[in-house]
């Protein structure tokens, strides 16, 4: 069996044990929205790819580097010059090694008054280590992590640039988790699950906003690699097949089935476990994964600019796009 998914159970005890021990009171109805078709903009590809190369360009953004601190500032500046509202929440990050390292999850609210919101999201801190690398004189090496995260930012960043040029009838909340990637594998009999993700376990515990009953999330995380495949992600299944159904059957309508492939995989530990957990929000993920593991690049050397191709940012890019503009129609989720 997997390690994503052999620990699950565990982590689903404890979770469900929270759950029980706190009170929880009934979100109130929001009010139905006429449906109206809404015109879509163009997610432009190069774009997206031109904020991957800004990230890459600070070098690794690893926890207690100065890529990390640099790059934070950059992308601080740039959603608000999109016309966002950002909180940049910080955190100290208890790392596996003992370690601590300062770490902001950060917040860009577009439209921050709309009663109707969605949730986007995607970590932008990038791995320490090339663990996965074949030559193992790698595996001491930070990645520049092209992919992994900086896809997943470049496509939200697209899409803020594209939410100023197209204004939208929506709230949309962007979070980039911080320290997602600071996790320890797994060893048999050691359940490491909450080595990861410590951004997203934060934010899901601390919202940034309450009461806070986004319609629902998605999560970019590795979007950006030539030859991408995003199957349907079994974490995903698990909390939010409906919105996962919705979102594969929108990109085969709009002629990206090669890359969104109608084929559960297992699931994976990512932000949006802990977001679906402990938030309650209906949030999935769009990776590129395969039963056994996720891209030959992941947590290699290979991570940088050269394995990104245009064509799948926009695969994923005008996807979600499509999603948040008809969702603003209410032609999303009913
Ligand atoms: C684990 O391998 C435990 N999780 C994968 C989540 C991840 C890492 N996404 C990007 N990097
Ligand atoms: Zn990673």
């Amino acid at each position: 069996m997997s390690n994503t998914i052999k620990y699950l159970p565990n982590l689903f005890l404890i979770l469900t044990i929270t759950y029980f021990s706190s009170c929880k009171t009934e979100p109130k109805e929001e009010p139905k929205v006429e449906k109206k078709r809404v015109a879509v903009p163009k997610f432009d590809k190069m774009s997206a790819y031109n904020f991957i190369q800004k990230q890459v360009d600070f070098g690794p953004r690893v926890m207690n580097s100065e890529g990390h601190e640099a790059c934070k500032k950059w992308l601080v500046e740039t959603f608000k010059g999109f016309g966002a509202e950002v909180i940049e929440q910080d955190f100290t990050a208890k790392l596996y090694t003992g370690e601590t390292a300062p770490a902001t999850n950060i917040i860009a609210q577009f439209n921050p008054d709309h009663p109707r919101r969605v949730l986007l999201g995607a970590h932008w801190d990038t791995r320490h280590i090339a663990d996965h690398d074949p030559d193992p004189k790698n595996y001491n090496t930070n990645i520049l992590g092209a992919d992994d995260a900086g896809s997943g930012v470049g496509v939200l960043l697209e899409i803020a640039r594209l939410i100023k040029e197209n204004p939208i009838d929506l709230g949309v909340d962007m979070v980039l988790f911080d320290a997602e990637d600071y996790g320890n594998e797994s060893e048999e009999g050691v359940d490491n699950t909450l080595t990861w993700c410590l951004g997203s376990q934060h934010w899901a515990k601390n919202l940034h906003r309450t009461p806070y009953k986004p319609r629902f999330g998605i999560l970019l995380d590795m979007v950006g690699a030539k030859g991408a495949e995003f199957r349907k992600e079994g974490t995903s299944m698990r909390y939010a097949k409906n919105v996962m159904n919705k979102v594969w059957n929108m990109a085969k309508g709009m002629g990206y089935g090669q890359f969104f492939i109608d084929e559960v995989v297992s699931g994976a530990i990512d932000d949006h476990l802990f977001v679906n957990e402990y938030a309650k929000i209906k949030m999935i993920d769009i990776i590129y994964k395969r039963d056994s593991g996720f891209g030959d690049h992941w947590h290699t050397v290979k991570d940088d600019m050269s394995i990104i191709d245009p064509k799948t940012l926009k695969a994923a890019g005008q996807v979600t796009t499509a999603v948040i503009y008809n969702e603003s129609g209410g032609m999303f989720m009913d």
